[in-house]
């Protein structure tokens, strides 16, 4: 049995270097994450998605752990050694068991709305994502799932929705339901724009699609008009700043709600702690977060983002790995959020966002 006060003190020399590495705030409990999901499994991209933490963490954590031989590398996998399990023995490995497998751990019957097999059938033909736009759409059950979520919580029925930015086709979804007031569904890319027009008209959806560049300021006559927002914001700090406080400049108000996909993969806590300060200082509150809510199809243009760069070994990502968290908020306060320009091309990257 491994002494535990030096297990420890290995963690926390690991997190040291690799901080200084990545530039990015690393602990040893994320350390401790890292290594429970090695522990589990030998494909780079499933410890990504079992330890939930920056891809840049997650690679120089595992080529530290490396270079002082707790593991080796094989056929792009990874494979520890007797070394590793002696050393970190008292951590045990990532059990999804755990979660449940009916709903996926989102605590949602998707079955249940009565959309479920029509949006199946309609998505099917959707466009594919596109890299110039950072695009990767979840699951159709993460949209169904996210819909139902929004129904339960009661904010469908009778109420005004703005989708600002829909590879996930939510505002379809949203339509489906025949609940909403109004859908109005924002983004730049035409092609998914021309769809959910196309599907809207076909089936008669009240559904309203337009192209729009959300760097830019939001037409005046959305100030105040709606009492829910849906929004993946790219998550860069700048970049989530512009789009939650326009997300927020729409609402009505007291009681208005916002529905936020945020990743703890293209995002440390470090950065959450930042980003979180935005929702809080515009008024609003965090009523939910459910983890690993949204689940992502693998887009095709993984092999060509700087996340595949780094990777340590070239695992295949031929399962899901990209997830993110459902974070619902509400206003509680007068709002205070800004309908700026973004000046900025580039609003995907920075240190910690690397699959764009
Ligand atoms: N790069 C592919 C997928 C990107 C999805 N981003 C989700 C951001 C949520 N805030």
């Amino acid at each position: 049995m491994e002494n535990h006060k030096d297990s420890l003190k290995e963690l926390e020399q690991i997190a040291k270097n690799a901080e200084k590495k990545t530039k990015i705030k690393v602990s040893p409990k994320d350390v401790e994450d890292i290594i429970s999901a090695v522990k589990t499994t030998g494909n780079f991209w499933q410890i990504v998605n079992f330890s939930q933490k920056p891809i840049p963490v997650v690679a120089e954590t595992i080529r530290l752990l490396k270079k002082s031989g707790y593991i080796d590398f094989e056929n792009e996998n990874i494979k520890v050694l007797e070394k590793f399990e002696k050393k970190f023995d008292y951590i045990p490995k990532f059990m999804s068991e755990l979660i449940c497998p009916e709903c996926q751990g989102r605590g949602i019957n998707i079955k249940a709305i009565g959309i479920y097999e029509e949006f199946f059938e309609i998505q099917k033909n959707r466009p594919k994502p596109i890299q110039e736009y950072d695009q990767g759409n979840i699951t159709p059950d993460s949209t169904i799932a996210r819909v139902s979520m929004m129904r339960l919580r009661g904010d469908i029925a009778k109420k005004k929705i703005i989708v600002l930015g829909d590879d996930d086709l939510v505002g379809i979804a949203l339509a489906l339901t025949e609940l909403p007031e109004e859908v109005v569904v924002l983004d730049i890319d035409k092609r998914l724009i021309d769809f959910t027009n196309e599907v809207a008209q076909s089936k008669g959806l009240k559904l309203k699609a337009e192209v729009f560049d959300l760097r830019k300021p939001l037409p005046r006559e959305f100030n105040r008009r709606f009492d829910v927002f849906v929004t993946d914001p790219p998550e860069a700090k700048k970049a989530f700043e512009t789009f939650i406080q326009k997300s927020i400049w729409c609402l009505k108000g007291v009681g208005s709600v916002g529905y936020i996909g945020m990743t703890l993969i293209d995002s440390s806590l470090y950065k959450w702690s930042e980003l979180q300060k935005i929702i809080l200082s515009s008024g609003a509150v965090i009523t939910d977060i459910i983890r690993d809510f949204n689940k992502y199809e693998n887009w095709d243009y993984h092999q060509n983002t700087l996340a595949w760069k780094i990777a340590p070994v070239k695992s295949p990502a031929n399962t899901i790995w990209y997830v993110s968290v459902m974070v619902r908020i509400q206003i509680v306060r007068k709002p205070v959020a800004k309908n700026t320009l973004m000046k900025d091309k580039d609003i995907y990257i920075d240190t910690e966002s690397t699959t764009t």
